[in-house]
């Protein structure tokens, strides 16, 4: 792991056009950033997700083919807090459907917390949690014949690029068999008035998230970024469809990092980019879609129209 961070902050701060791969946002400090994210007032994408959760529980196991008679694999990447996953898990359980939920997860803190949970909550389902990368525990999970439905939710899809997104998607076919359920979350293209917001909020948490990318370059990497120097700036235009985050250095400044045996220079103005955050809509959908061995069978939205399930079958 850090023999990678190592290599993504060098090339990534020597590129004339500096970057910082949003990933490394998720340490401890960042997960539970993230979750107070979620929760703030101003980032709509969960509640809008949670809606379609809430209200359209029975579209979705109608979409999904589901019925209580075929024993499914139910397959959660990034399950996090499980909240919006909650709600199906409850009425299929209430509803007699026979499964098995895989919450799959890179953080095994919010793994036992979710199993803990659910163990209370809802004792009948059947948990068994996988700590690890995504397509692992696919190939692993491959060999069960059952069929499977992912769920990949919270428009975590949003940040990649779209080309990544595409391959991304297709390698998680490979792992399917014809016949087997994505349902992927994707927040969908609105005014700036709406997005903006939710990536720079009135409480800052969004900004706090963002300088923690460069707190853990100074814990992990030894670094000397003077966090009081650089700002916190998100931009987005609803014709391109993509919210960006950056870090811009307030003055013109030099960064030593130890364990690269290097310094960088910044100039006033100068900016890191942290992150994408891709919007969508069915243009964009299909065009990923495409490159992929799935169909796109359903899509659901919430009652603002903000977010969308698509539910994509192999
Ligand atoms: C995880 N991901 C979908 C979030 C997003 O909206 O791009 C991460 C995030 N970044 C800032 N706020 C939330």
């Amino acid at each position: 792991m850090t023999a990678q961070f190592k290599k993504d902050v060098y090339v990534g701060l020597s590129a004339p056009n500096k970057h910082l791969p949003s990933k490394y946002f998720y340490d401890k400090e960042g997960d539970a950033l993230f979750v107070e994210i979620m929760h703030l007032p101003e980032y709509y994408l969960t509640r809008a997700e949670m809606d379609i959760f809430e209200n359209q529980t029975d579209g979705i196991i109608k979409a999904l083919q589901l019925s209580p008679d075929l024993y499914f694999e139910l397959i959660e990447l990034g399950a996090g807090d499980g909240l919006k996953t909650k709600r199906l898990l409850h009425l299929l359980d209430q509803r007699g459907y026979k499964f098995d939920y895989f919450p799959v997860d890179i953080s095994q803190n919010a793994l036992d917390k979710l199993e803990a949970d659910l163990k209370s909550e809802l004792p009948g389902v059947s948990v068994i949690k996988k700590q690890g990368d995504y397509f692992q525990i696919l190939a692993s999970l491959k060999e069960i014949k059952k069929p499977k439905v992912i769920l990949f939710l919270g428009s975590n899809i949003g940040n990649m690029p779209d080309e990544v997104a595409t391959q991304f998607i297709y390698d998680l076919g490979s792992n399917l068999h014809p016949g087997d359920k994505l349902l992927l979350g994707a927040d969908l293209i609105k005014p700036a008035s709406i997005v903006l917001p939710a990536y720079n909020d009135s409480k800052g948490v969004t900004a706090a998230f963002n300088y923690n990318l460069l707190t853990r370059i100074n814990r992990e990497l030894g670094a000397d970024f003077d966090i009081g120097n650089f700002r916190h700036q998100p931009e987005y235009t609803e014709q391109e469809g993509v919210a960006r985050s950056f870090l811009v250095s307030q003055t013109d400044q030099t960064v030593r990092i130890k364990s690269l045996d290097k310094s960088f220079d910044f100039k006033k103005g100068e900016r890191i980019e942290t992150e994408v955050s891709r919007k969508y809509n069915d243009e964009v959908i299909h065009k990923i879609i495409g490159g992929t061995d799935f169909k796109i069978s359903h899509k659901l939205s919430d009652g603002n129209n903000y977010f969308a399930n698509y539910i994509l079958e192999r």
